[in-house]
């Protein structure tokens, strides 16, 4: 029996071998520069979300706008939702430039090796952004470590390798934007001249259109207008009370304690506690407020919330303005049962203990008997479930 024959090694392809006129700075230019906003884009918004979980806030997160997390957390999910089309484009136009034959001039060599370490820097971080906030946008977390400390060193070596990078290619950047499009001067090679049936005008549509699409398909996880048109779109809309569940109290594994009819609140101010009914917090004043519920994983929609004021809890054991708040799910485990509000948060008038959402009694598996919904505070803060109330000492 004959071995099976491998390629000779000058058979393996090299940078001359993908001879696509579509293949040149001209087109990636365009792409990386849209590439690059959405970038920017989800990097800033993501620091605002990680500031906004953030325990302890040198600056306190403001309150207002109420919608402001809802907008930026929406921009930071649909930005790079957006750039998994064009990180693909963009990276089918170049590859053939990592195949290029090293020089064998070693100070060439050397900083040719420095530039591939920094795109691979670059495109490692990129994809690794990319599809674990896609997974996590599905709720499907597959991997041990923590989504939200790795995802945001992720982003700081993307954008400093970024960074970088166009502080490398600016010259080539700058020309190929001043040009026409078919411009050959950054062409890799005279080999880069194969005429094929796309012309790198319809390249650069059909990629717009599929980032376009991709956008349409996904943003209605947080615009209420797209949502039928969002096929893509994780948890929009559906839910009790026209608001989505992102866990239910069966697989919070509260439903028992949340329905015992012995169930008190407990709100606690060192030696002074209150312990209220669902009856109890029913007869105190009630208020209304019209606030999102804006997840991390990207969707967000607005309710009618009715119940008691925190402030107003607070107020019956005497806890002075500015006090910071913990606050205690009846949920015996999971990494949200317990939650710090900061005092800005606990002093605005909009902060409530939600008994009720539309108009109704508030749903088990939107957190039955009570609730924090406050605003402008990450989905993923807003305790279901509530069992104490304690001002921080
Ligand atoms: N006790 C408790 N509260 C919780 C959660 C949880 O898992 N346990 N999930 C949080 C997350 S991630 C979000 S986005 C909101 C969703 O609220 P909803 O299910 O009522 O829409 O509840 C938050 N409150
Ligand atoms: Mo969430």
């Amino acid at each position: 029996m004959t071995p099976p024959r491998l390629p000779s090694p000058a058979a393996l392809p090299d940078e001359t071998s993908f001879s696509s006129r579509l293949r040149s700075a001209a087109v990636s230019a365009r792409v990386g520069t849209v590439l690059g906003v959405c970038f920017a884009v989800a990097f800033l918004t993501g620091l605002v979300s990680h500031y906004a979980q953030n325990p302890s806030q040198p600056v306190p997160f403001p309150t207002s706008p109420a919608w402001g997390y809802r907008l930026t957390q929406g921009l930071h999910v649909i930005s790079g939702t957006a750039a998994v089309p064009l990180l693909l484009v963009k990276l089918w136009t170049v590859y053939p430039l990592l195949l290029a034959r090293p020089s064998l001039r070693l100070r060439r060599l050397v900083v040719e090796l420095a530039e591939r370490l920094s795109i691979l820097l670059l495109v490692g971080a990129a994809l690794f952004l990319l599809v674990t906030g896609l997974q996590n946008v599905s709720h499907w977390y597959p991997w041990a470590f923590s989504f939200r400390s790795t995802h945001y060193a992720m982003a700081w070596i993307a954008i400093g390798a970024l960074v970088l990078h166009v502080a490398v290619k600016l010259p080539v950047i700058r020309h190929a934007l001043g040009h026409d499009v078919d411009d050959t001067t950054h062409d890799r090679s005279e080999h880069g001249d194969h005429e094929g049936r796309l012309s790198r005008r319809g390249l650069l549509r059909a990629t717009w259109v599929a980032t376009g699409a991709v956008v349409l398909a996904t943003a209605g996880s947080t615009v209420p207008w797209l949502r039928r048109v969002s096929v893509l779109a994780v948890r929009s809309g559906e839910g009790p009370q026209g608001v989505p569940v992102n866990k239910t109290a069966e697989d919070a594994g509260v439903t028992d304690l949340a329905r015992d009819p012995g169930y008190r609140l407990e709100v606690v101010n060192g030696a002074r506690s209150v312990s209220l009914t669902r009856e109890d917090l029913l007869a105190l004043p009630q208020r209304s407020e019209e606030l999102p519920i804006a997840c991390v994983e990207g969707w967000s929609a607005s309710g009618t919330w009715s119940g008691v004021r925190l402030r107003d809890l607070l107020d019956l054991v005497e806890a002075p303005p500015g006090s910071e708040v913990v606050l205690r799910s009846l949920q015996e485990s999971g990494p949200f049962r317990v939650t710090l509000l900061p005092a800005n948060f606990a002093d605005d008038d909009r902060t409530l203990v939600a008994l009720g959402l539309a108009g109704e009694e508030l749903d088990i598996d939107h957190g039955y008997p009570a609730r924090l919904i406050a605003p402008n505070r990450p989905g993923v803060l807003q305790t279901k479930w509530l069992g104490t109330i304690e001002v921080r000492t």
